[in-house]
């Protein structure tokens, strides 16, 4: 591709601040290495009248172009339809779903206007990329504002099977804007699978073995391509100071017990409480593990304005004191529940420390988590990862102990098992994960999918082109 790449994504990296986490990374890397780009999104104000345009910021060849939100499109667009609808249901939650047409015509506004902005960024020979589920109508709006160029998409969140996805009263509307895209991509298969099998079945489209579907009027590709992680930057994080110091004040605290450790944004989707009940139970079975090991749940808040994620912090809260008193003891807290996010570096640090990751969401799209707690064990010593099976990084990381989340019993006997299991056992399980992780890395994702996107436009390489 020669010409310039420009990404939009509801939040961007901050224009002259260091590029921290692998997505911003990885989507920072794309614009700089093609000599130039524009990465568009929400500049995270919100203002009580609406400011017409954007802000832009150049940094070396890429330029920032930001808009705001007023007060209304935050609560509609943001916290309405896009957390309060899409996020339940696209993780098949619908008893948390809350419809409501103004906050999907609010949606819709933001869409637009953003799409209209974008449109007018672009040149003819740019590429477009668009990510996630805040934008689902934009590609449709980019299409309207005249922009003809190749254009993609990337769902970093679950696609649900049909059944689910109607139970958006605006499924067709949504659906018809994601075909003015020319690739969707999606984490997994089972994802990319259940978006075909709702065109085909709903909306009456014809595909082909390859991914390419015809519907409404459109001829467009779709793949999985799961994300992944830099590897050797979490190894790198897991063995600065940052890093060993995270551990040893950890160890010093928690001494010879062997380490459980979760680290999930607070989100329904997550199944902390699950997993909080999964590891009562397994003190409850095991009563020589008793005061011998000790669970670390880092839970970050976010969107502390929704709520029912105000609900699931008053649970967290009382599982967790409830667990500590009937299970703690005088010289030992089972479980240490922090509600508030650490740095990169220490969280690294603390991977690598951790006998078990416990890693059991619900539903997830990928789950980086489960990459980052594989890259940062130690080869000779590596600990062990119960993994949920609906996370999509379970389709890549065979050497999981997988779990239902839902089974709170099988859940605690993986916990167990993970604290048990002989080094031999841990490091052949860690090996073919470390390697399943490298070689889907951060960089093969985003050149898998841009490569893909270009070739979209070009003849097959066996096609004769008549002269
Ligand atoms: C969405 C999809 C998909 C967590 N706590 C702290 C912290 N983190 C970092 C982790 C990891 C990232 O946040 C979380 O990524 P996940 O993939 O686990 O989950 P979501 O936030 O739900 O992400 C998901 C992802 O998009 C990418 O496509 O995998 O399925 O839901 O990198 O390390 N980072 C810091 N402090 C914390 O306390 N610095």
């Amino acid at each position: 591709m020669t010409g310039r790449l420009i990404i939009a994504s509801n939040r961007t990296a901050s224009p002259g601040e260091p590029k921290v986490g692998g997505l911003a990374v990885a989507i920072w890397e794309a614009l700089s290495e093609r000599g130039g780009g524009v990465w568009f999104g929400w500049s995270g104000e919100t203002l009580e009248r609406e400011t017409r345009g954007v802000r832009l910021f150049a940094e070396d060849n890429v330029d920032f172009a930001l808009a705001d939100l007023t007060e209304a499109e935050y609560e509609g667009y943001y916290l309405g339809y896009a957390n309060r609808a899409l996020w339940p249901v696209f993780h098949y939650r619908v008893d948390l779903a809350h419809f409501d047409e103004t906050e999907f015509a609010t949606y819709e506004e933001v869409n637009r206007r953003f799409g209209r902005l974008l449109a007018q960024f672009t040149r003819p020979d740019d590429t477009v990329w668009v990510h996630d589920y805040h934008f689902l109508l934009m590609g449709q709006e980019m299409r309207t504002s005249g922009w003809e160029g190749p254009m993609g998409f990337f769902l970093h969140i679950p696609f649900p099977a049909p059944e689910i996805f109607t139970s958006l009263p605006q499924h067709r509307r949504i659906a018809r804007a994601l075909c003015a895209f020319d690739l969707i991509g999606f984490q997994t298969e089972r994802d990319r699978a259940n978006f075909e099998r709702y065109l085909v079945e709903i909306d009456q489209a014809s595909s082909s073995s390859d991914g390419t579907i015809s519907a409404f009027g459109r001829t467009l590709r779709t793949k999985a391509f799961p994300i992944g992680i830099d590897a050797d930057e979490i190894v790198n994080l897991a063995n600065s100071e940052e890093g060993r110091s995270a551990a040893s004040r950890l160890g010093r605290i928690i001494d010879q017990r062997a380490l459980v450790l979760g680290v999930d944004r607070m989100d329904y989707s997550k199944g902390l409480p699950q997993r909080m009940h999964a590891f009562g139970r397994m003190l409850d079975e095991n009563e020589h593990i008793r005061g011998r090991v000790s669970f670390l749940q880092i839970a970050p808040p976010s969107r502390e304005d929704v709520d029912t994620y105000q609900d699931l912090r008053i649970e967290l809260d009382q599982v967790t004191g409830r667990i500590n008193g009937d299970h703690g003891d005088l010289d030992w807290v089972p479980i240490r529940y922090l509600a508030r996010g650490y740095p990169r570096g220490m969280l690294s640090g603390l991977y690598r420390l951790a006998r078990v990751g416990l890693v059991t969401p619900l539903y997830d799209g990928m789950n980086l988590v489960a990459k980052e707690f594989v890259a940062a064990q130690d080869p000779e010593d590596p600990g062990t990862l119960v993994l949920s099976e609906f996370a999509g990084a379970a389709e890549q990381l065979q050497g999981a102990i997988f779990v239902n989340p839902h089974d709170i019993a099988a859940t605690a006997d993986a916990i167990q098992q993970g604290i048990n299991m002989p080094l031999e056992e841990r490091i052949e399980r860690w090996k073919s994960m470390d390697a399943a992780v490298r070689a889907q890395s951060i960089a093969w994702w985003r050149r898998a999918f841009l490569d893909e996107l270009e070739s979209l436009g070009k003849p097959a390489p066996d096609t004769e082109v008549e002269s």
